[in-house]
């Protein structure tokens, strides 16, 4: 454990939000939350925990947490004091903005390459499923083949699936290396839109190229202008949102499925006590489709009755556990900052991970139990975990190995040391891609927007809200402002779409179900009713946000709410940012023109001019801007205010009101809109 000293936590307290303004009531069964009482148990054991790290991290580094520090050479590292007392320049000269830009788009590159790698890794798949080398792999969707082929210019006449397939993997995976040209899928924006990104000439490019520039750009000496930073900023951040995660998004759907609403389980309580329990953690679909393939293996199954389980349970945790859930219904036991609390259960047997969003600590956390931590891809190896490589051919056969392993481990769990909190298990409904919210909200025959954009209109849903990204330990354990925003916003006739942790946050509290329309405003609980959707909707990972750019251009072309996403009444919001991942999926959401509202702390905060064009000047660029906002009651009240000045903007607030007069005002508003 860390020791503790009580000046540095006094410090602390003042970065950390402020208790009573979060705090909601989700009980444990000591009265707390689960995450307080799971980590009670694992500080009385003596097992460490992410808040203890975090902890012992405090004072955090006030340069760094204001975007001030630089170490992009070795003539540094070099800092600037945010009070204007000491040194104003790095050694180099380079000033409070070029470090903060520098430092902004590097984390923006960072997590484009995150999302994209994943993109083309499933590229690679698709082609050597299409090619008969990916044993255990087959092409799931072929209405989503089809329709990628289209915008591929994919010849798909009297072809065969798997030719139409190779080569829609083919230029896939050219998206990430062509040398000239723009990234495909930009087309699927608003023309609108793709004219202003052409006219800034930020439309991506290759994402290779994107990400790659941008490393250069923010070196030492090059880029020194913020707003130009920032613009690059922007482009590769649009080549992953309409590029790598698409790509990811698209090709999964065409490899596993397209998601359509299922129900499903989440929160600690899906882990069994008596079966045995296998997680798998991190973001590549590819993986553990296997391993749930390999857990239904009767052999398997039959394995595990002989060490005196009752089956095998596969639980998921992170993006890989949203992925599962939404296509199989495969229970997730929750979202990364509970990853140590699952293994605390003591109740573990395997730990699957592949990439991104797996903490080292794990190893450390395993070995306090009987859990194997085992690492399966060649890009995301730790010190200490069990390496069993998976790789496109050998995926099913490896996964059964894995599985055998946590089989063979059962009888090492510690019965004594078993803590499962039973309560903690609430119903969800997911699985909303796009293609799903249109089906559903126009029919079977007629799939469309339309009647979305008419209760927009008509002011029952005021506007839409993507509630996005991570959990962080900087938002303390009892502290759900999640579940305090969505809450407020479908209270204010707001209909929620969530993917990444955020939705597995709100889904393993119980805000995921069709049934929450009591807690809505008339409007949006009318139109919830009516539909057969819940309000709060899941649509996946974080790759999927990709999904939620889709919908926003669809609502676009179905007319009545403007001519680009920018009029659209929709805000995005991410309060628990953690990742680099994060910072990217909130420049491509204000580079296609959304409102986009973090919390915590502000990346460029130390960097007057930075924050101020982020946050105000880039509006008249992009349509688009950020706001960073600490109090999650003021993140709602934000959300809330943007939503109506789109409104106000479109004229429909005035549309609703004068709908009550008579048919000869309805006509000459018709004809406006
Ligand atoms: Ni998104 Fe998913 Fe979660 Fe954040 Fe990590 S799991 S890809 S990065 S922490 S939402
Ligand atoms: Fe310092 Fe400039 Fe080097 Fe950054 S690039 S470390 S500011 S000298």
């Amino acid at each position: 454990m860390q020791p503790k000293d009580k000046k540095t936590k006094a410090k602390a307290k003042k970065t950390k939000p402020d208790k009573k303004e979060m705090k909601t009531p989700e009980k444990g069964s000591n009265g707390g939350t689960i995450a307080e009482e799971m980590l009670k148990r694992m500080k009385e054991g003596g097992v460490e925990s992410i808040y203890d790290r975090y902890e012992a991290q405090q004072p955090q580094c006030g340069f760094g947490l204001v975007g001030l520090c630089c170490r992009h050479c070795n003539m540094g590292p070099c800092n600037v004091d945010p009070f204007g007392k000491g040194p104003q320049k790095g050694v180099c000269g380079a000033d409070a903005n070029t470090i903060t830009a520098r430092h902004f788009t590097r984390s923006v590159a960072a997590g484009a390459a995150a999302h994209s790698d994943h993109g083309r890794s499933i590229a690679q798949l698709l082609v050597a499923t299409a090619r008969g080398e990916a044993p255990g792999y087959k092409i799931k969707d072929e209405e989503k083949l089809m329709m990628v082929a289209e915008w591929f210019d994919v010849k798909t006449d009297g072809r065969k699936v798997e030719e139409i397939a190779e080569e829609v993997g083919e230029m896939a995976l050219a998206e990430f290396g062509k040398s000239y040209g723009f990234q495909r899928f930009t087309k699927r924006a608003p023309e609108t839109r793709q004219k202003l990104w052409e006219k800034l000439n930020i439309t991506p490019r290759a994402i290779d190229r994107e990400v790659t520039e941008s490393m250069h750009r923010t070196g030492m000496g090059s880029d020194q202008d913020y707003k130009n930073l920032i613009r690059q900023a922007s482009r590769t951040a649009l080549a992953d949102g309409w590029g790598g995660s698409m790509v990811a998004t698209e090709l999964q759907d065409i490899l596993f499925g397209t998601p359509k609403p299922i129900r499903g389980k989440a929160n600690l309580g899906v882990l069994k006590e008596d079966e045995v329990n296998i997680l798998v953690h991190g973001h590549e679909p590819q993986i553990s489709e296997m391993v749930a393939l390999a857990t239904q293996d009767p052999k398997l199954i039959e394995a595990a009755k002989a060490v005196g389980a009752k089956g095998i349970n596969l639980a998921g945790i992170c993006c890989t556990a949203n992925e599962l859930l939404m296509r199989h219904g495969i229970p997730m036991a929750g979202h990364m900052k509970m990853q140590e609390m699952a293994i605390a259960t003591g109740s573990i047997e395997a730990v699957i991970v592949d990439i991104q969003c797996i903490m080292q600590a794990d190893v450390e956390t395993s070995k306090c139990y009987h859990t194997k931590l085992i690492t399966t891809c060649s890009k995301a190896r730790i010190v200490g975990a069990e390496h069993v490589d998976i790789t496109d051919e050998n995926a099913l056969e490896q996964a059964k190995k894995i599985v055998k392993t946590a089989i063979d481990n059962y009888p090492n769990r510690d019965r004594s040391r078993v803590y499962i909190p039973k309560d903690a298990v609430k119903e969800m409904v997911v699985g909303f891609s796009h293609e799903t919210i249109k089906y559903m909200l126009g029919g079977r025959f007629r799939a469309s927007y339309r009647p979305l954009n008419d209760n927009i209109m008509n002011g029952k849903i005021r506007g839409v809200a993507g509630v996005v990204g991570c959990t962080s330990p900087k938002v303390l354990p009892g502290h759900q402002p999640y579940i305090e925003l969505v809450k407020e916003l479908i209270a204010n006739n707001i209909l929620v779409v969530e993917t990444g942790c955020a939705a597995t946050e709100c889904g393993k509290e119980g805000l995921m179900i069709p049934e929450l329309q009591e807690a809505c405003g008339e409007g949006l609980r009318e139109v919830c009713e009516t539909v057969g959707i819940p309000p709060i909707l899941h649509a996946g990972a974080c790759v999927d946000n990709s999904r939620i750019l889709i919908a926003c251009s669809e609502m676009v072309e179905e007319g009545g709410l403007g001519n680009d996403i920018s009029e659209l009444p929709l805000a995005g919001v991410c309060y628990e940012w953690m990742h680099e991942k994060a910072l990217c999926i909130g420049q491509y959401f204000v580079a296609s023109g959304v409102f986009t509202v973090f919390g915590i702390n502000s990346p460029v905060q130390g960097a007057p001019d930075v924050q101020k064009w982020l946050t105000e000047g880039i509006e008249e660029e992009l349509g688009g801007m950020w706001a960073f906002e600490p109090d999650i009651k003021k993140v709602a009240r934000l959300v809330i205010d943007h939503i109506e000045k789109k409104r106000d903007a479109l004229g429909i607030n005035v549309l609703a009101e004068r709908k009550l007069f008579d048919m000869e005002d309805r006509r000459k508003l018709d004809i406006k809109v």
